[in-house]
């Protein structure tokens, strides 16, 4: 294979002085703690949806519904927690938002589902204007859930039908793949490894479709579409990045076969369970003991080409588990000029809590412009400061936006979030082309992946 990483360009560092102008800048006359850029839009709260979290490894986790007469309405879900039992403990809350008005509402798509940010769903709008909801827990049954929304109806459901697997199941991935474009979704399931089913329209259930990679671990993959819809975009790593220096891989399928970057044919049936290990497919991010990589988001760029936001643990060499991750930075890859260029191109900050030590606030690109990203970080961005807020004197999680001009390689960053006195995470920006760019994320304590009080907020920008 031809690709070679490129060095990454050394960012010249920013002196602390004009940090604290850059971020004094944006806060106008009247102080600004607590500063939302925009005006936010709370979807949790209510005795119903008390609050809600989501993991990253389930796309689309939020999709903006469109061909209705009331316009575009965007919809995703998340998890509700709560400290004992009630009836909203482990809630599968689906959100909706119809843009033009801001009239919004939820859904339980699945009452008491398990207290666990994994088990979000994965959205798809069909061409009949129905949407989509696949769900699964994280590993405890073997069961490949779905619902239907009616036609623009984003709180009418149908009730609740199951595929079920020959192993147990964790993440929900929807994308098409083929001439006829047929809805696939990706999953953990036989051998620890991605797998998929197939959706059948005559009769809308699904039907296992095969092995998308083998690894002696377990491999983290996102996927992408292209634009047309016929091939996925297939995004990598080795394994957990607790259990190994993590690269990162690109491959493409569709549907049949699995190809690296190239379109060279790896695994030329992917409906039995001998498949390709992750390191066959393209090398965009060689880790090693003080590069260990875990992928963020994956979206395409105009030539549709993956872009990939991912986390680099620099800290972990050698330690056991809970006593690296004080140190992450973000990256950037694209495919240019014919071949993967990564970047640093960001302090990440420091892991969301011990254990996960390379759980980072995440970053979230735009589907419609790669120049334009949105990061979570308790660090600033430039320099590596923790960034501890005025509000209350303690280390929080912020968002900042990020502006490119030279293809990805460096980042003009600006407060999104500042002086909070909670934790801004996991942020999400939905593919919608419209006029406007939803940014979505959870704001609030985040303790471990069955364990939060994060309210879900979006701020809806002019582009
Ligand atoms: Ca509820
Ligand atoms: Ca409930
Ligand atoms: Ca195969």
């Amino acid at each position: 294979m031809a690709w070679s990483i490129i060095g990454y360009r050394m960012r010249t560092a920013v002196a602390v002085a004009s940090v604290m102008m850059l971020l004094s800048g944006c806060l106008g006359p009247s102080g600004g703690l607590n500063m939302v850029r925009g005006t936010p839009i709370v979807f949790t709260g209510s005795a119903d949806q008390p609050n809600g979290a989501w993991c990253w490894f389930q796309d689309e986790r939020a999709i903006v519904a469109t061909g209705s007469r009331g316009g575009p309405v965007l919809l995703f879900t998340s998890v509700s927690a709560g400290q004992q039992e009630s009836t909203e403990r482990g809630d599968l809350d689906l959100h909706w938002l119809v843009l033009e008005t801001g009239e919004k509402g939820a859904v339980e798509l699945a009452d008491r589902f398990e207290q666990d940010d994994h088990n979000v769903a994965a959205l798809h709008q069909l061409d009949d204007g129905r949407t989509m909801a696949v769900y699964a827990k994280h590993g405890s049954d073997n069961e490949i859930r779905y619902r239907l929304s009616s036609p623009h109806a984003p709180s009418s459901w149908g009730r609740e039908s199951s595929y079920v697997e020959e192993a147990p199941v964790t993440y929900s991935n929807l994308l098409t793949a083929g001439a006829d474009r047929s809805l696939l979704n990706f999953s953990r399931s036989r051998g620890w490894n991605p797998n998929f089913v197939v959706f059948d329209p005559a009769t809308q259930t699904w039907q296992y479709g095969g092995r998308l990679l083998a690894s002696q671990g377990r491999p983290y993959v996102k996927y992408a579409n292209t634009r047309s819809g016929d091939i996925i975009h297939v995004v990598a790593t080795d394994q957990h990045p607790r259990d190994f220096n993590n690269s990162i891989y690109h491959g493409m399928t569709d549907g049949r076969v699995l190809m690296d970057a190239d379109g060279t044919v790896i695994d030329g049936d992917l409906s039995d369970q001998d498949a390709a290990t992750p390191s066959q497919l393209s090398l965009v991010f060689q880790g090693d003991a003080d590069n260990v990589a875990w992928m963020a988001d994956v979206e395409t760029d105009g030539d549709d080409r993956p872009v990939i936001a991912f986390s680099v643990q620099k800290d972990g060499r050698g330690l056991p588990p809970r006593q690296g991750g004080s140190d992450h930075r973000y990256h950037l890859a694209r495919f240019i000029g014919g071949r993967w260029v990564q970047h640093e191109i960001a302090y990440a900050g420091e892991r969301l809590y011990p254990f996960e030590d390379d759980y980072t606030g995440l970053v979230a690109i735009d589907p419609l412009n790669p120049d334009y990203l949105v990061i979570s970080t308790n660090a600033h961005p430039d320099t590596g400061e923790p960034l501890v807020s005025d509000a209350d004197g303690k280390r929080h999680y912020e968002l900042f936006e990020g502006r490119s001009k030279d293809e990805g390689a460096s980042f003009k960053w600006r407060p999104l979030t500042l002086n909070s006195t909670e934790d801004n995470l996991r942020p999400i920006i939905p593919n919608w082309d419209g006029p406007q760019r939803i940014v979505l994320w959870m704001r609030g304590s985040y303790r471990s992946y069955t364990d939060w009080d994060t309210q879900i907020y979006g701020v809806v920008h002019r582009r």
